[in-house]
């Protein structure tokens, strides 16, 4: 009896050897897949050849201008402070709006007076999308905010010559990790989630595993609700000079989604392209449906912010994108000794500015 069950925990005590060991090796090989899948995520082995344009800094824009949008008339909206994540930020002022005219023959960023009941102390703008009602000509300007790190959506009434009025604030669950934002109406609009979930440890792992979970959700003030999902981690959001399609750029799978807007708002996935860098915001030139991307070509050196190995800037270009053979050409790069950390770049008639997270912005001559 007792040689029995001394073999009997003899046998319990291996078994429990042998459980610990596939723990053990299962826990290693979990750290080295992650450690490998973040590697990849964050191109963090590229370097990048420096190819510049002619262009200067823009006057009064030093802590970013994360997101940068041009009207047809040359007027350009700039979004600059944001303080987001672990991102480095060199300014403890909150957020400001610029606009700038691109027709003037020195344009000169002036900020934007913000009018009503918005708490200016905790504005953090991040992305921004302008909406023309052709009706009576009135500019409504979309700002995502983050206030206290919190995720919403405001919108003004652009009164000239440098005047936001603030109509209101739009908060809702599904719009939990706002980046950006287009408009389609005065009041509605299409937004990027950069978290599957409001739980950052549940999207870590989403994107460990690689299982797409991030969804564009539709605001509308008759409906809210996810247009298209399948998404690893939405960033930058615009539309089509004819509004028919969507585009998404998918930021750590280095790639842009491209839906088609079908009834009801809801959006229908066609492809995605391949840009080989992780791109932030999507900018499209009006007269040619080009599109325009501020990318970072290493995160890693993003993140862990070393002014002595600085993160660079990458801007490329997609044409024809809903041919069979979209071309993706690099047009900007940096190693960010002029420019760090590039989030947009915005075309209009021959110029392009370019925005960063957290550094300055460039305007620069295409031709
Ligand atoms: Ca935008
Ligand atoms: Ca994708
Ligand atoms: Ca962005």
């Amino acid at each position: 009896m007792w040689r029995l069950k001394a073999e009997g925990s003899d046998s319990s005590s291996r078994f429990q050897k042998v459980l610990l060991a596939a723990a053990v090796a299962a826990l290693a090989a979990f750290v080295g897949h992650t450690y490998l899948r973040l590697k990849h995520i964050m191109l963090a082995s590229r370097e990048l050849p420096v190819k510049h344009l002619n262009c200067h800094y823009l006057q009064n824009i030093e802590y970013g201008a994360e997101d940068i949008t041009i009207l047809k008339d040359g007027l350009a909206f700039l979004s600059t402070g944001l303080k987001f994540l672990d991102l480095p930020s060199f300014s403890d002022e909150p957020g400001k709006m610029y606009v700038l005219d691109l027709l003037h023959p020195r344009p000169t960023p002036v900020e934007l007076q913000i009018k009503g009941e918005l708490d200016l102390s905790s504005f953090n703008p991040h992305g921004i999308s302008v909406y023309t009602d052709e009706t009576d000509d009135n500019i409504y300007v979309f700002v995502v905010n983050h206030p206290h790190e919190a995720s919403q959506v405001e919108i003004f009434r652009f009164v000239a010559e440098d005047t936001l009025v603030h109509l209101k604030t739009i908060t809702h669950p599904l719009l939990h990790s706002v980046n950006d934002i287009v408009a389609v109406g005065k009041e509605s609009f299409y937004a990027t989630n950069h978290f599957s979930f409001p739980n950052q440890a549940l999207h870590f792992l989403t994107m460990v595993l690689a299982m797409p979970m991030c969804d564009v959700v539709y605001y509308s003030p008759s409906e809210v609700r996810v247009a298209a999902g399948g998404i690893m981690s939405g960033n930058g959001i615009n539309i089509s000079p004819d509004k028919r399609y969507i585009y998404v750029s998918d930021i750590i799978d280095h790639e842009v989604d491209v839906f088609e807007r079908k009834k009801g708002e809801q959006l229908e996935y066609i492809k995605s392209v391949g840009v080989g860098s992780l791109c932030d915001n999507i900018e499209v030139d009006h007269r040619t449906g080009d599109l325009w991307l501020g990318c970072h070509p290493n995160s890693m050196k993003l993140s862990n912010f070393d002014p002595k190995d600085p993160p660079g800037s990458e801007i490329l270009k997609i044409k024809d994108i809903h041919s069979e053979h979209p071309v993706v050409s690099m047009e900007y790069a940096d190693n960010g000794q002029v420019l760090m950390a590039s989030t947009v770049a915005a075309p209009y008639e021959g110029k392009l500015l370019i925005g960063t997270v957290f550094h300055k912005a460039l305007y620069c001559d295409l031709k």
